[in-house]
């Protein structure tokens, strides 16, 4: 039985390069920032990116935290979209360990906020009811938004309102070169009025470990500080910095690829009974769905088609597909026709 794995890109393994260069890759005391593979790294993600300056994180769930550190004190509000993962999946790490609020704003059906939603959720200055609002946080590609992408009038559009009030602006960018990728657009385009941005080395880009957190060079200062903090200082880091150069290098333009086996995916979907996916909606390499009344439950859904060994996940309502490299149109025709055959059975 062909086994199809279609709960993550996170679940991408680093490729021969990859281990070849994690073998060979000179390496220092990282906190002493002496690792040559680390400072080469998050150089050439700066440039990538187009900010002053990098910081090799141990994930996209820490570079998150930290860039929220780094900007705001206890006591403080940021401000995120309803369906951001930095809300819904980052164990409220913002409340936890930051004392922060966070004010949600409605993401649009692809992820977008709209400038008048963020305007209102701006607290007034001077009234000691209110917590200020010290950052703006976006998400590209918005993951829980069928991986819509963001585009670049759009991220410009609200940070006129937040600049326009001294707020800067996060991107949690983990699948960021999926967006670029998408509108065929330069990343450092994308980005550049964003004050700061977190990309994910270990997503559809394949590396093993990793995240980058880019931006000026005083907030990634406090940012290292911070990492620091919370444990995530690495000495010999460029074991995990190797793969992510490679990554940066070489693993970009594919992103296209699994754009367009999710797009099989989500069309073949799209026409089978009991499935309601707009087709039109898969833009990147993320395909939710739902199943109609009387055809049984989500989790029932995923554990029969885990036995057909067809591997996905669902929340609240959704399953989630997601396609990565080691997902070809042969695995997609596999999946399909399992879900056909389940939803054959599930509706009878
Ligand atoms: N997303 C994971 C799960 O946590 C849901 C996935 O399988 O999609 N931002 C976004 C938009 C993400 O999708 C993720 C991971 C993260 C941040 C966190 O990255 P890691 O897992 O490296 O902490």
């Amino acid at each position: 039985m062909m086994t199809v794995d279609l709960r993550s890109d996170v679940v991408t393994l680093p490729t021969e390069e990859m281990r070849r260069a994690m073998y060979e890759a000179e390496l220092g005391d990282d906190v002493s920032g002496e690792d040559p593979t680390v400072n080469r790294l998050e150089e050439m993600a700066a440039e990538r990116l187009g900010k002053e300056a990098a910081v090799l994180v141990a994930s996209g769930t820490q570079g998150n935290l930290l860039a929220i550190l780094a900007h705001c004190r206890s006591g403080d509000e940021i401000i995120a979209g309803a369906n951001s993962h930095i809300f819904w999946n980052e164990s409220a790490g913002a409340a936890a360990l930051g004392g922060i609020q966070t004010h949600l704003v409605p993401n649009q059906k692809q992820g977008a906020m709209l400038p008048e939603d963020v305007e209102a959720a701006i607290r007034p200055g001077g009234d000691t009811h209110y917590p200020p609002t010290t950052l703006l946080c976006l998400e590209n590609t918005q993951n829980q938004c069928n991986g819509g992408v963001v585009t670049t009038e759009e991220i410009e559009g609200v940070c006129r309102v937040a600049h326009d009030r001294d707020i800067p602006v996060h991107v949690d960018g983990a699948r960021i070169f999926n967006a670029a990728v998408y509108l065929e657009t330069p990343v450092h385009e994308l980005v550049r009025e964003v004050d700061d941005i977190t990309f994910c080395l270990s997503k559809g880009l394949s590396a093993p470990i990793g995240s980058v957190l880019c931006g000026s060079h005083e907030f990634i200062a406090k940012a290292r500080r911070w990492r620091k903090m919370v444990g995530g200082g690495m000495r010999q880091a460029g074991i995990i910095a190797a793969p992510g150069i490679v990554a940066l290098e070489s693993m970009v333009e594919r992103l296209a690829v699994d754009h367009s086996n999710a797009r099989l995916l989500s069309q073949g979907l799209a026409q089978i009974s009991g499935i309601v996916h707009n087709p039109e909606t898969a833009q990147t390499n993320i395909v939710f769905f739902e199943l109609e009344g009387g055809f049984g439950t989500e989790a029932e859904f995923v554990r029969r088609l885990g036995e057909k060994g067809i591997s996905v996940n669902s929340s609240y309502g959704r399953i989630r597909m997601v396609t990565h490299r080691h997902i070809t149109p042969a695995h997609v025709d596999v999946a399909l026709t399992a879900v056909s055959q389940l939803m054959g059975e599930m509706g009878r």
